[in-house]
């Protein structure tokens, strides 16, 4: 068994993974089933009723999907993980595992826009209840909560606008008063910070992003104690069903044993590349929470082990000014998602949060002229080298 007290480099190479016991083979095989055969009724009916540990069915989980599950949950301090067909998939298994009708939510209200969708549109039509707050004021968490609150949902650093919510305070606001709170940790990866050391009760990632790292799959993570984990299992994973390949459970496990050598060259070029904007006479300004004039350069720097690879920013003039440098960039390139090892760039108003309405978009601090730069793990010369002849024209 890996001791915990190994590093997370190290962990993230060996933990939850031992050579395949049959042949022997390193790399943990693709297990490509879905069915799995009982010697007898007798095993079948144990394994359905789960008096028997093994494997039934694919969308209940799968030998490749169980060592991603635990190289996750180990590296997450974590008791358990389920994995998922993609980020949204993960979290609104969550949502719903914990919340019913008559139930309500305290969201934060800056958030990817999908995730704005579902607490907005989808998870309303249920008969629960949702209040958006600006969760970097802890007391904002506080008045909202209700009787009937049951779950508090944040993204920290947060899509787009990076601004970080204090994960200690929001998790003892909420279990005083009987609620769960979810952290999607996507931006800053267990390598950066791990929300259930302070106190979360479920992390949540979007795979396709950092975990995975190479642009080449997508998949969702959720993390929390083994009890609730084996209820999501058998409720809102197996009945809705968001489950993952096991060939893209492989991709995500090749992708996480780098996760610490890539983050590492992310958070470095993030901020050589964030210190270039800041200096130029074309940005009217950066948001990077290892700049000290981020307004949570402090609380960043407490809950996190350094400041992640996304970098936001606005250039005088706004939305035009920023167009043409989406446009002109070379290297970079015009896409959406984030955490590749290619830096990419996008406009959050017309991609990923085009679904917000507009009033709600400028409450969250997504305002037209903001540009979004998942910064990759290029040499950082190159990305300032190509951010300067666009910025330029
Ligand atoms: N959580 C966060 C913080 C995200 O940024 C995303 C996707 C999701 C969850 C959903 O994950 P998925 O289902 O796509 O695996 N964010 C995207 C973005 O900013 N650009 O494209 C996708």
């Amino acid at each position: 068994m890996i001791n915990k007290k190994q590093k997370f480099g190290t962990r993230a190479v060996h933990a939850g993974q031992k050579p395949d016991p049959l042949t022997g083979a390193l790399v943990t095989p693709i297990y490509q089933n879905s069915t799995f055969v009982f010697s007898d009724v007798a095993q079948g009916a144990a394994r359905f009723a789960g008096q028997e540990e093994g494997y039934i069915y694919s969308r209940l989980g799968n030998p490749t999907q169980a060592v991603l599950e635990a190289k996750m949950a180990d590296l997450e301090n974590g008791e358990a993980a389920l994995a998922f067909a993609s980020g949204m998939a993960a979290m609104t298994a969550a949502v719903m595992a914990v919340v019913e009708s008559g139930h309500h939510i305290i969201v934060d209200k800056t958030i990817y826009g999908c995730s704005y969708a579902f607490f907005s549109e989808l998870i309303t039509k249920f008969g629960v209840d949702v209040s958006f707050v600006d969760a970097v004021n802890p007391a904002n968490i506080a008045s909202a909560m209700r009787d009937n609150t049951r779950l508090i949902f944040v993204e920290t650093p947060a899509n787009p606008t990076l601004k970080i919510v204090d994960l200690e305070t929001v998790s003892e606001i909420a279990h005083r008063r009987g609620a769960k709170v979810v952290v999607d940790n996507t931006f800053a990866t267990p390598y950066l910070q791990r929300p259930l050391d302070l106190g979360i009760d479920i992390v949540v990632h979007s795979a396709t992003k950092y975990i995975g790292g190479h642009g080449d799959v997508v998949g969702g993570i959720m993390v929390s104690n083994k009890e609730f984990l084996d209820e999501v299992r058998m409720t809102t994973l197996k009945d809705i069903g968001g489950v993952i390949s096991p060939f893209d459970s492989w991709l995500l496990l090749r992708g996480l044993k780098t996760l610490a050598l890539r983050m590492e060259k992310h958070c470095s070029n993030a901020m050589a590349v964030a210190l270039f904007l800041e200096e130029h006479p074309a940005v009217e300004r950066v948001y990077y929470p290892g700049l000290t004039n981020h307004p949570q350069n402090v609380l960043a720097k407490k809950q996190m082990d350094d400041f992640g690879g996304m970098v936001t920013f606005e250039l005088k003039g706004g939305l035009d000014e920023g167009i043409a440098l989406m446009n002109n960039v070379k290297m970079c390139h015009l896409a959406v998602s984030l955490g590749d090892v290619d830096t990419l760039i996008q406009h959050p108003a017309s991609m990923t949060h085009s679904v917000v309405p507009w009033e709600k978009r400028l409450e969250a601090g997504i305002t037209d002229g903001l540009v979004r730069l998942s910064v990759g793990i290029e040499e950082p010369e190159d990305i300032i080298n190509d951010l300067d002849q666009a910025l330029r024209g």
